[in-house]
C-alpha cells in the first residue's frame, strides 16, 4: 500500500537555509515560514495553514490584516506617510485626541516600540521627580519587579532579573530597586524619599502569565498615591483589550499615574507606541526634550486610531473575556495529568506544564506539526494568546490539539 507523501517542505528549507547564513543568531523561532495571513490564520511558504495562538505576543489583538485597519493604511499611503515632528500632520491632533479619552488622561506623547515608550516614562518619572516632587540631581530612583520584561534596551535590561538578557551588556543604568512581584508590603519598605516611580506589568507576560494576588495592584496604587510615586502601568502586553477589559489596570479599579501602550496599538502593521499622563506629569516635557523621528507620524497616527476604532466597535475587550472563559472552562475539563495549572485572564492565557512532562517548547513544537503555534514562556507554560477576533470553532481546532499533545 503507498502511503501518502510527506507534504513537501522544500520552500521552508530554503528560507532556513537563507536566514541561518545571513540572520544574526538572536532568536529560534520555529521552523514555519509563513507567507500568507489573515484573520486567525497564517498559510507557511509551502502552503500548510496554522491557526495564530501567539498573535505576535499580542500584537495582532484584531487578527492579520483586519480589513478596517488595512483600508485606513491603503488611505493614508495615498495621501502622507511621514513628516517628522519638525512639522504638524493632519492625523496626529485627532490621534491625540481619541488616544486620551480611550484612556482617561490628558497627554500622550507617542513613540515607536514598546521599549521607547518604556524608555519615555522612565525619563518623564524621573523628569517629574526632579521638577516637580523636589528629587536631588540625579537620585531618582523607579522601583521595578522581580521577573519583569520591559523590553531590550540596556537601562531596560538593567533592571532585569534574567541573566541572558542581561549578559555582556553592562555597564548598566543604576537607580532602579527591584521587589518582589506580587508583595505589596515590599513595595512599601522599598520607597524612599527618592523615589519617583513604580514600574509594573498588571500581569506579567514573559514572566509566565503570572496573574498578581488579587487587590496587589490596587494596594500598590494607595502605597503610590501615599508616598507621592507615580505607579507606571507597562500595559504594552496587557493593554488594549488582551486581558478581558480594555486595559488590565480596570481589574482592580485602577488608574496609572503613567500608562505605556505598544504592540496592538499599530494594529498590527507597524511599530506604535505611546506615553499617557497628566497634565502634571507629562507637562514637564518643552520642546527639544525628547523625540524621535518616526514618533507620532501620520501613517501610525492613521493605523492606530483605526486600532482603536476597532477595539470599541468591535467591543473585543467583551469578546476576549468571553472567548478566554470558554477555552479556560474547556481547557480545564481536559483534566490533563500534564497541566499544572492554567492561568491568566482574558485572551492572555499560560497553560504550565509539571516539569516531568517535559518543557513547554516541546508542546510548541507538537502543536505545530498539528497547525497550531503558539510559544513557550518561562520555560514550562505554554502562552495561549489568540487574536481577540477568534471564534468558538477556532477555539475548538487548538482545544482538540492541545488535547492531542497533552492527554
Ligand atoms: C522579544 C518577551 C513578550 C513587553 C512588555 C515592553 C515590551 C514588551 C510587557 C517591549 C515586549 C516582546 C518582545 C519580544 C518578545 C515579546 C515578549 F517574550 F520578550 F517578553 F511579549 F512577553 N513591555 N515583548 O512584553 O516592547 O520593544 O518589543 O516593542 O524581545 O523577544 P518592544
Amino acid at each position: 500500500m503507498t502511503t501518502a507523501a510527506a507534504p513537501s517542505r522544500a520552500r521552508t528549507q530554503e528560507h532556513l537555509t537563507l536566514v541561518d547564513r545571513f540572520s544574526a543568531r538572536n532568536y529560534a523561532p520555529l521552523p514555519v515560514v509563513v507567507a500568507h495571513a489573515e484573520g486567525c490564520w497564517v498559510t507557511d511558504v509551502d502552503g500548510k495553514r496554522y491557526l495564530d495562538c501567539l498573535s505576535a505576543y499580542s500584537a495582532l489583538n484584531f487578527g492579520h490584516r483586519h480589513p478596517a485597519i488595512m483600508s485606513a493604511v491603503a488611505e493614508q499611503c495615498g495621501r502622507l506617510t511621514l513628516t517628522s515632528r519638525a512639522f504638524q500632520n493632519d492625523q496626529f491632533g485627532p490621534f491625540c485626541e481619541e488616544i486620551c479619552r480611550l484612556c482617561g488622561m490628558d497627554r500622550v506623547l507617542p513613540m515607536n516600540s514598546g521599549a521607547e515608550g518604556v524608555e519615555t516614562a522612565l525619563k518623564t518619572a524621573r523628569k517629574w521627580g526632579y521638577k516637580v516632587k523636589g528629587v536631588a540631581a540625579d537620585q531618582a530612583e523607579i522601583i521595578c519587579c522581580t521577573n519583569n520584561f520591559h523590553g531590550r534596551t540596556i537601562t531596560v535590561v538593567s533592571f532585569s532579573d534574567d541573566p541572558q538578557y542581561r549578559d555582556g551588556f553592562g555597564p548598566f543604568t543604576p537607580g532602579f530597586p527591584l521587589v518582589p512581584y506580587g508583595d505589596a508590603a515590599a513595595l512599601e519598605r522599598a520607597i524612599t524619599p527618592n523615589t519617583v516611580g513604580f514600574l509594573v506589568e498588571p500581569i506579567q507576560g514573559e514572566g509566565g502569565i503570572v496573574v498578581p494576588p488579587a487587590g496587589y495592584l490596587r494596594r500598590c496604587r494607595e502605597l503610590c498615591t501615599k508616598h507621592r510615586v507615580l505607579f507606571i502601568a507597562d500595559e504594552i502586553q496587557t493593554g488594549l483589550a488582551r486581558t478581558g477589559r480594555m486595559f488590565a489596570c480596570e481589574h482592580e479599579g485602577v488608574k496609572p499615574d503613567l500608562l505605556i501602550l505598544g504592540k496592538a496599538l499599530g494594529g498590527g502593521v507597524m511599530p506604535v507606541s505611546a506615553v499617557l499622563g497628566s497634565n502634571e506629569v507629562m507637562g514637564v516635557f518643552n520642546p527639544g526634550d525628547h523625540g524621535s523621528t518616526f514618533g507620532g507620524n501620520p501613517l501610525s497616527c492613521a493605523v492606530a486610531r483605526a486600532a482603536m476604532r476597532t477595539l470599541t466597535g468591535e467591543r473585543l475587550a467583551e469578546r476576549a473575556a468571553a472567548m478566554g472563559t470558554y477555552f479556560v472552562e474547556k481547557m480545564r475539563a481536559l483534566r490533563s495529568a500534564k497541566v499544572r495549572e492554567i492561568r491568566g485572564r482574558g485572551l492572555l492565557l499560560g497553560i504550565e506544564i509539571g516539569e516531568e512532562h517535559g518543557d513547554a517548547h516541546h508542546y510548541c513544537e507538537l502543536l505545530a506539526e498539528r497547525g497550531v503555534l503558539c510559544k513557550e514562556t518561562a520555560k514550562q507554560v505554554l502562552r495561549i494568546a489568540p487574536p481577540l477576533i477568534i471564534d468558538k470553532d477556532d477555539l475548538d481546532f487548538a482545544l482538540e490539539r492541545l488535547a492531542e499533545v497533552l492527554m
